[in-house]
Formats: structure tokens, C-alpha cells, sequence
């Protein structure tokens, strides 16, 4: 089949357009099918092979018919009477070129069909079952609230469809619409490290560290990528890939949508600080967070008119109604924190691990001196603030851009601007698709006052459009935390159907995984007010006027917390491990043994 593009979305796709799987040999054999192709650009080779067996006493004659690399089928005549069940096993087992050599993926998939038909139906059925329950135990969230059916199967679907896809094995990422359409041609984006990763890391931090394994594992075409933009050193990553190469098509909305680099760095610090592992940071981690920072440090220069300030110039930030700016909010924010990052981690490695920071050194052709540099843009990172509002404008030029009338626009365009519009037309209106600034001041909320967020959530609140289905969740956030709580609630509403109602008109394309992950984040980040700051947990916990509780679970360097929260209280419950220590609206408490808990009036 081919793959459905538009040709009149500069995000979608701009081609080349046909068939971009092609077909290398497909068999059809008794009760197995066999399937082999090769993407026509990265030539990755996928293979699939599917077994069929009618298991109950039904079957009178099997056919196989084969026509060419294109067409092929099994047929299976049974003979039944009415009401009766007829029974058929269809097992399928997938690899690819990434696993093993090509010429040895039918020997494995064979191999692995004839095991799990071995095992039968109801053992992988009930293997599955365990691993899901295992998922629910520490992923799910249970609300009591009239009415509450619909959310609840949102919040359920959502979870199961970013879990789903979010892979193991450290070789792959995981696509934008997960495994469910065609949509962005199943490219990973920064919503893996952004929006899901938050979810993962808390509730199954495995699988967490094996999506930045990949990250790792894929560092070395990031630093040819980085090389390609002019950076002697360093790693930039791909704004969208598969196999670690940059596969986005038309830049402004693409490559120059540099912080991906601070997102990973981002994600990894996370990882480090919620689980405490150590040793990652010293055989990977440090390892990207220097790659990542330095281009930070090449990609600016200190500006004379701007007072000797780091600027940054010509990066997308996440909003994609403004591209190829100056001074991106959002990426100087998380640029200046990825630095910081990289410049602990070195710290870190200079006193824990001396042996594997000079190994560093070597590889990396790293010195003392690039660290002084860091600590310079650290201090003098440049961004853009608007004194009349005493607010942070996304960039540069936002604030001189012409105002955004959308009574000019036809109703039916509104959502499809730049199937409708020429790019230049959108780029120069004030107005934005997604959550950009807002983003940073939540990723970082305790580096700005709560009346400073207010400030800016009000702006961005009016000039904000949320065709990104990345939007509202974060908004939901920061409403929440900023006590906008009816606003939260309708942000979080929002969220929480957007696939199962198609509020976007856009699901024949495939699942928004981003969107489905802030769900979870709406909850916890926002009604519970959970961030990780400093390697330690704080809440600030709300609960919906519509509610009459909620609770869910966070795994925490190894202990398992459950939080409940009722009317008029919070409760913490250590289930499993060690003492936790956290902040709950703004002072400490803790929970020392197994079955402990902490009561907090609110
Ligand atoms: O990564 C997002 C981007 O932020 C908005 N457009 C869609 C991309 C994939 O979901």
C-alpha cells in the first residue's frame, strides 16, 4: 500500500510521494504468510511472517494462492451450522533489519511462531494479561466522581496507547501517532521525551531508560548531523527520525526546531533524578548531555546591541506558527538548563568517576576551557521581555508582529492554516499554534514567581490557538498551577477525549501520543501539582470541584508511592521501599516504612 500524504502541509510532508515500502518477496505456504520489505530511503528491512491454524474441528480444506510480490492469501473452507463458533489462531511475529541481518529474519520469525504456537492462544494471552496488570498497578489512575465513565475510559485509552508502542529494545523510538496510522510517516518527535517520558519514568522507568537508550545509541548520526549544520563539535538531534537521521523535509518547520537537543537533556535528567541512577549518567548520560551542550554553546554568539547577552538566532522554537526566529523563549530557557546540566554532570564525573571523565576527555577531545564558556552563556543567556506587560514574548519579533484577526478567516479554514495559507501569511501574525514559553515556565516553574506565570499564562492565554494537539494539556497544567482551576478542568476535559471524539478531525491519521501522555500529566502534574525539583518530589494538590477523589502511583528511586487525594486532604502511601521524602505545598514530609502514610489537611 502507499502511504497517504498531503501535499499542501509543509509539517506533513512534502514528498516523495508513492509506495515507500517495497515489497522484497511475499509467500503464501499452508498456514503461514511471509512478508519482506525495505523503506526505499533508509533501506531498513522490516520482515513479518503470520500463522493461521483453525483450532477448532471445523476445517475441511486449506488453500494457498500466490499471484506475485504484491498479492497473496490463504484461504480456509470450514463447514458450520448455525450458531456455532468457529475458532481461528492467527499469530504474527515482526522484526527487522535493525535486529539482524536480513538474510536471517524468516529463520527467526519462523522460529518465534513456531514457539508461541507451541504455547498456544491462552498462555500468550494470559502473559500479556500479567504484563498488563503489572502496567495498570503502576500507571493508573482511578477517579470517583458522578458521571465520571467517559473520562475514565479516555484516561484508560490513552495510557494503553502510549504504553503500547513506547519500545524496549533501545534500538527504536517511538512514533508521534504511535502504532496506529500513517500520520508523520511513524517519525519520532520530541512528544516522546516531552509529553510521554514524564509518564513512563514514573510508572515504568525500564522502559524509560530504554527510549533514551536509543537516543544514546543514535548519537552518532547526531554528531554527523551536527557537523552537516557547521558545528565542529558536538550532537544535534533529529527533529523527526526513525533510524537516527534527520528525516524532516522543510527545515524552517524541522531541523531548525533545535530544542530537541535541551528536550532530550531534559528527559535524561529527569530519568536521573527520579530514578538516582548513577551509573547511567556515568556510562551514558554525561556523555549526551556534553554532546547536546555544545552545541548550545556554538550555535549563539554574546551580542553586542543586545548588552554582551547570549542570543541565539534563526531556531524554531515548538510553536510552528513562528518559525526561524531570534531568541526563542522556550529553546534559550531550556538551552541555558542543558548547559547547567552538562556542566554538573562534568562536576560529577570530575569527583565520582575521574577514570570515565578522562576517558571523556579523550573521546571527545573535551577540555576545562569549554566549561568556562558554559558558565559564561549560563550567566548571560539573553531573553526577550516585554516591560509594558512584564511579560516573556516567544521570541524576538512576536510583539511586532500584526494582530491576529480571525473573524478575516472562513470558519472552515480556521483549524487548517497551512493547508489554506501560504506559510508567510501565518508567520507574520501574532498568534501561536501551541504551548511554547508557557512550556518552558512549566518545565521550569521554580525558576519563576507564581505571579509571574500568571502574567504570562494570561498573554499567551489570548494569542494562543491550540491547533496543536500538543496544547491545551500543558495549558491545563499551568492553569492548575497558577489556581485557574475551572480552566485546568476544561483544558484537562479537553484532553482527556481528544482521540476517542476526534476533537482534531484528524484520527483517520493516527492517535496524538502526546496528547494522551499530557493527560496523565493534567492529572498528576496539574491537579496533584507533582514536579521533580532538585531530585525531589513536591505536589500542591488539588481536588476538581466534579470529583470526589483520585489517586495514583509514582515509582521513586525504587519505592512505590501511592497518592490519594479527598476532599479536604492528601494522602501519602509508601507501598513499597524505602523512605520517601518530598514537598507538599511548600514544606516537607516524608514517609519512612512500607505501609507508612502522610496526611496532609488541604
Ligand atoms: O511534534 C509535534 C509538533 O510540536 C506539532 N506538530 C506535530 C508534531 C508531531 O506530533
Amino acid at each position: 500500500m502507499e502511504n497517504h500524504t498531503r501535499k499542501t502541509n509543509p509539517i506533513v510532508d512534502y514528498g516523495p510521494f508513492g509506495r515507500k515500502l517495497e515489497p522484497d518477496r511475499l509467500e503464501a505456504d499452508n498456514e503461514l504468510l511471509y512478508y519482506e520489505g525495505t523503506t526505499q530511503t533508509s533501506g531498513l528491512t522490516v520482515g513479518c511472517g503470520s500463522l493461521h491454524r483453525i483450532v477448532s474441528e471445523h476445517l475441511i480444506k486449506k488453500e494457498s494462492c500466490q499471484k506475485n510480490k504484491l498479492d497473496a492469501s490463504l484461504r480456509f473452507y470450514v463447514e458450520v451450522k448455525e450458531n456455532e463458533t468457529v475458532i481461528l489462531d492467527k499469530m504474527i511475529a515482526y522484526s527487522t533489519s535493525l535486529d539482524m541481518p536480513v538474510t536471517e529474519l524468516k529463520t527467526y520469525l519462523l522460529s518465534a511462531l513456531g514457539t508461541a504456537s507451541e504455547k498456544g492462544y491462552g498462555f500468550l494471552a494470559e502473559r500479556q494479561r500479567n504484563y498488563f496488570d503489572c502496567f495498570w498497578e503502576h500507571a493508573g489512575i482511578e477517579i470517583a466522581a458522578k458521571n465520571i465513565e467517559a473520562f475514565h475510559q479516555g484516561l484508560r485509552f490513552n495510557l494503553f496507547q502510549i504504553f503500547q508502542p513506547a519500545w524496549r529494545d533501545g534500538k527504536t523510538g517511538m512514533g508521534a501517532k504511535g502504532l496506529t496510522g500513517e500520520g508523520y510517516e511513524g517519525h519520532y518527535f520530541w512528544d516522546t521525551e516531552m509529553y510521554v517520558f514524564p509518564v513512563l519514568v514514573y510508572s515504568q522507568p525500564d522502559v524509560a531508560k530504554s527510549l533514551l537508550d536509543y537516543r544514546y545509541n543514535t548519537l552518532d548520526k547526531a554528531r554527523a548531523r551536527a557537523r552537516i549544520l557547521g558545528h565542529e563539535k558536538g550532537a544535534l538531534f533529529p527533529w523527526r527520525t526513525i533510524n537516527g537521521e534527520e528525516a524532516s523535509t522543510y527545515y524552517p518547520l524541522g531541523t531548525a526546531q533545535y530544542h530537541i537537543n535541551a528536550d532530550i537533556a531534559y528527559a535524561l535528567v529527569l530519568y536521573l533524578q527520579v530514578t538516582g541512577d548513577e551509573e547511567y549518567l556515568k556510562e551514558k548520560g554525561a556523555e549526551m548531555l556534553i554532546e547536546t551542550a555544545r552545541v548550545w554553546a556554538d550555535v549563539g554568539s554574546f551580542a553586542e546591541c543586545r548588552g554582551g547577552k547570549y542570543c541565539i538566532c534563526d531556531v524554531t522554537g515548538p510553536d510552528e506558527y513562528n518559525v526561524l526566529v531570534d531568541n526563542n523563549f522556550y529553546t534559550n530557557l531550556m538551552a541555558r538548563e542543558n548547559l547547567r546540566d552538562a556542566v554538573s554532570a562534568v562536576k560529577y564525573l570530575k569527583e565520582n568517576a575521574p577514570d570515565r571523565m578522562e576517558q571523556l576527555c579523550e573521546k571527545l577531545d573535551f577540555s576545562e576551557e569549554e566549561l568556562k564558556i558554559w558558565d559564561q552563556i549560563i550567566e548571560n543567556m539573553y531573553f526577550p521581555y516585554d516591560e509594558k506587560r512584564q511579560i516573556y514574548p516567544m521570541d524576538d519579533g512576536f510583539m511586532m508582529r500584526k494582530p491576529w484577526d480571525e473573524s478575516k478567516i472562513p470558519p472552515e479554514k480556521r483549524a487548517w492554516l497551512y493547508e489554506n495559507y501560504h506559510p508567510l501569511f501565518i508567520m507574520r501574525h501574532r498568534m501561536s499554534k501551541q504551548a511554547d514559553a508557557i512550556l518552558g515556565m512549566y518545565l521550569h516553574s521554580d525558576l519563576f514567581s507564581e505571579e509571574e506565570i500568571r502574567r504570562n499564562y494570561d498573554f499567551y492565554q489570548e494569542v494562543t490557538l491550540h491547533h496543536s494537539s500538543l496544547s491545551t494539556c500543558i495549558f491545563g497544567i499551568v492553569a492548575s498551577d497558577i489556581g485557574y482551576h475551572e480552566e485546568a478542568y476544561r483544558y484537562f476535559s479537553e484532553s482527556a477525549r481528544m482521540d476517542l471524539d476526534d476533537y482534531h478531525n484528524n484520527f483517520y491519521a493516527g492517535i496524538h501520543a502526546a496528547n494522551m501522555a499530557g493527560t496523565w500529566q493534567a492529572v498528576v502534574n496539574g491537579f496533584a501539582g507533582l514536579r521533580c525539583q532538585n531530585a525531589r518530589l513536591r505536589f500542591k494538590p488539588h481536588l476538581p470541584e466534579e470529583w470526589e477523589s483520585y489517586s495514583f502511583r509514582l515509582q521513586y528511586r525504587g519505592s512505590l508511592l501511592k497518592v490519594t487525594i479527598t476532599r479536604g486532604k492528601a494522602e501519602f502511601h509508601l507501598l513499597r521501599g524505602e523512605a520517601v521524602q518530598f514537598l507538599v505545598n511548600g514544606h516537607s514530609a516524608s514517609v519512612e516504612q512500607e505501609g507508612d502514610t502522610y496526611v496532609e489537611e488541604l
